[in-house]
């Protein structure tokens, strides 16, 4: 096995990468001399990402004025689904990405089941849980100490930690030896959490048995043990290293508290079903706006996805519920990426961890990068917590299915979290096929281009102000990006059918 196939093969492509530069000097504007400094690819974040940020001295320092994001790479999957059998679209959607399986997989049964107002037996919505679970704490671990922890600790550079940038390294030599430490081990613990995905899962990453009506495993007596086994490893690590290790790195760069807020909009759509109804949940459903506390509701009618700035025609309905958003557009002037740009009336919104844990009020820390990383660690620790409850739930003497039929025309919304976000799937029946299509991922709200109005994502609003003290290793904008641990290979999306 390779070296970067060793750190994480979810991620491989950014491996093989070492960030490249461009810095154009001189470029004249109302305040000076701007610099724009270019970032591609980003690495260690899935897909294709590239960063250009125009830095100015502004009160005598260089900082970040205007940022834009652009997803690099084409993805085709609405149009794979076109036509197929709807029963197959979970065990295709999970092959979006295999980060995130499952949340797409069950988003995909949501939609279906939702088609024909259909509801899973009670151990199917648990044990639909804790594969979920499971996938959570493993990309959450994997954020933390693969994708991030590079960014602060001065590591050996030995491969694939090298070639690394050594500037404002502030946890080195011996500070640095039990994060390096760490980070074997949580190579170790994100395999065991994909073990403890698959006792239920059948198979991870890509669970095999998340089908709608239910699952096509029993939670036998020895899976329950086996699981709480794999559990309680994961929660020693999230509670004796993972969190400890995140407040270490805070304490370190407490400046990050301030460094890539943005506009504070903060939007979950909900995650872990409670009861079987689905209208409770570990996580609520909600927003807040520009920094408040105060707790909106969510439309989801009102979710809308622009496409000015990507490469796709506007000719059709900007909303997902009305099916996609025209064709492709390759040589479309304005438009840097491949990304669509979702809005919630018209806000562009934050999603993830830190939204979702300040929406449910479990953290009352502000919106930055440190913050991020808390939230991620402490969601961790609460999930790992219910999963512990939710396994005391199941009745092994219980039905995990009901027969689920596939209507002949019909149509079903699946909202959920993803571990870095808001997904939605929106799916159309008709003569028992799959009609139509449509997928709104959490990337694609974080590392959103410009709107209609113009308006900036929220990544790239994230680091406005963001100070650049090196041209040539500008890791401030790298710490800004993978604090929202964006992934492409979820966020490029292709259009409806015809
Ligand atoms: Ni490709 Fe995913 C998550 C989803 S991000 S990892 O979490 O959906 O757009």
């Amino acid at each position: 096995m390779s070296e970067s196939k060793l750190i994480c093969w979810n991620c491989d492509p950014g491996h093989i990468f070492r960030e490249r530069f461009r810095l154009n000097k001189g470029m004249a504007t109302y305040s000076g001399i701007a610099q724009t400094v270019s970032v591609e690819p980003v690495e260690r974040v899935e897909g294709s990402l590239s960063v250009d940020v125009t830095v100015e001295s502004v009160n005598g320092r260089q900082v970040v004025t205007d940022a834009r994001l652009d997803g690099t790479a084409f993805g085709g999957n609405e149009k794979i689904l076109a036509c197929k059998n709807p029963e197959d679209i979970p065990d295709l959607t999970q092959r979006i990405c295999v980060t995130c399986p499952t949340a797409h997989g069950l988003a995909s049964v949501a939609a279906l089941e939702k088609a024909a107002a259909f509801t899973a037996p009670t151990n199917a919505r648990i044990m639909r849980n804790l594969v979920h679970g499971a996938i959570f704490i493993q990309s959450h671990v994997l954020h933390f100490y693969l994708l991030s922890l590079q960014d602060y600790i001065d590591a050996p550079s030995i491969p694939p930690r090298q070639p690394a940038w050594h500037g404002d390294k502030r946890i080195t030599g011996s500070e640095a030896e039990p994060f390096v430490r760490s980070y074997t081990a949580a190579l170790e613990v994100r395999r065991k959490c994909q073990e403890m995905a698959a006792i239920f899962g059948g198979k991870a990453p890509s669970p095999s048995i998340l089908i709608p009506g239910g699952l096509t495993t029993a939670p036998r007596t020895q899976r329950i043990e086996e699981f709480k086994t794999y559990l309680a490893d994961a929660v020693s690590f999230i509670q004796d290293t993972y969190l400890p290790d995140v407040l270490k790195v805070a304490k370190a760069y407490q400046d990050y508290f301030e460094i890539g807020v943005g506009y504070k909009n903060l939007l979950s759509l909900g995650v872990f079903d409670v009861e079987d109804s689905g209208l409770t949940k570990l996580l609520k459903r909600g927003r807040q706006s520009a920094g408040s506390t105060y707790l909106e509701a969510v439309d989801p009618m009102v979710l809308g996805e622009k496409v000015t700035h990507s490469w796709y025609s506007t000719t059709i309905a900007n909303r997902p519920q009305a099916w996609g958003t025209g064709s492709l557009v390759f040589a479309k002037k304005e438009a840097p990426s491949w990304t669509k740009a979702p809005r919630y009336q018209k806000q562009p919104c934050e999603v993830g961890a830190l939204a979702r844990m300040k929406i449910n009020g479990d953290y009352s820390g502000g919106v930055s990068v440190m913050d991020r990383f808390i939230a991620r660690a402490l969601e961790a620790q609460k999930i790992a917590q219910a999963m512990r409850e939710w396994l005391s739930q199941l009745t092994p003497a219980q039905a995990v299915r009901r027969l689920y039929t596939v209507p002949v025309t019909g149509s079903g919304v699946g909202l959920t979290e993803a571990p870095r976000g808001a997904l939605g799937h929106w799916l159309r029946i008709s003569d028992k096929k799959t009609a139509n299509y449509q997928v709104l991922t959490p990337t694609c709200w974080n590392a959103s281009p410009r709107d209609d109005q113009d308006r900036r994502g929220p990544i790239e609003q994230a680091l406005i102000n963001t100070p650049i003290a090196n041209f040539s290793e500008p890791v401030e904008v790298i710490r800004v990006v993978h604090s929202f641990d964006p992934c492409l290979a979820c966020s490029v999306r292709t259009v409806r059918r015809g």
